[in-house]
């Protein structure tokens, strides 16, 4: 409850901010995107998302701060096309109750006019889970945002119950394979045939696809190998604060 409270005042104290975690092409290696990750920053420490996002599901803080997260997203992303990174997509996570508000698609809507940015500078993160728990409404919304011309990933890919007859319904661009699947890849047969399994399937279905987690250069290798389009990790990067992002971007360039 004591956490509820400061989280609710946590967007007034300008407690929140966003960090970018760099996507890189492969086998290029060239920067292509960031992913939005969300920080806290409260009486001099942060506070790890694993404790504060179930209270604000909980609570239904998560929908201020949801539209906090977008809004932060499009003004970050508005200033990097103006600093000449207008290639780069920015990748936003959307939690379970903003994907489902009703008027969701036409926020996202007023945002990218009030910002300038155009609908393909974005891409909306949304769990098999998401969609799953709620399909009809999700179809629904997922082909409203695919009208607006936002980009579509699904995020944490192969952790949710999703059969594969239902990703075809899903107008979605890229698969993001989750970082349990990457973690122990250089010695587990199992997740290398997984892995290869995914990046084949994306293929096919005309999917891009993305491993989250890359921190070794022989994980790197074997995701080139298996003709992953993209990865994103600490090998490659941590998440970071927008100006180190920006410098990061200006030394990749
Ligand atoms: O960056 P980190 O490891 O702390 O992220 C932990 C989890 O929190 C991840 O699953 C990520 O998807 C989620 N997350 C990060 N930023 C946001 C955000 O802005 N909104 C929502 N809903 N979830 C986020
Ligand atoms: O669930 P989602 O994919 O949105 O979560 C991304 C989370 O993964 C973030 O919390 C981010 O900080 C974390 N992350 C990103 N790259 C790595 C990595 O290489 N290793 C580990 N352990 N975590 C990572
Ligand atoms: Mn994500
Ligand atoms: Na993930």
């Amino acid at each position: 409850a004591e956490l509820a409270l400061k989280l609710e005042q946590a967007i007034e104290k300008n407690q929140l901010s966003l960090y970018m975690q760099p996507q890189m092409a492969m086998p290029s290696r060239t920067l292509i995107g960031a992913e939005a990750l969300l920080r806290w920053h409260c009486d001099g420490e942060f506070i790890s998302l694993a404790e504060f996002i179930p209270v604000a599901e909980q609570t239904g803080l998560i929908l201020a701060i949801g539209d906090w997260v977008l809004e932060q997203a499009c003004l970050m992303t508005a200033e990097y096309r103006r600093l000449g990174l207008v290639d780069l997509v920015v990748a936003i996570n959307i939690s379970p109750r903003q994907f489902l508000q009703s008027d969701f698609t036409a926020r996202v809507e007023q945002l990218l006019n009030q910002y300038q940015v155009p609908p393909s500078a974005i891409e909306l993160e949304i769990t098999e889970s998401t969609i799953m728990d709620n399909e009809q409404t999700g179809i629904l919304v997922l082909n409203q945002l695919k009208s607006l011309g936002v980009s579509l990933a699904i995020d944490d890919f192969g952790t949710g119950y999703s059969s594969l007859a239902y990703l075809k319904q899903f107008p979605v661009d890229k698969l993001k394979i989750d970082r349990s699947f990457v973690r122990n890849i250089e010695h587990n047969l199992d997740d290398q045939a997984i892995v290869l399994s995914l990046c084949q399937m994306a293929k096919n279905l005309k999917l891009s696809v993305l491993a989250e987690g890359i921190e070794t250069e022989p994980q790197l290798d074997i995701l080139a190998q298996y003709d992953c389009d993209a990865i994103q990790g600490y090998w490659f990067s941590r998440p970071l604060k927008h100006e180190d992002f920006v410098r990061f971007s200006e030394k990749m360039c």
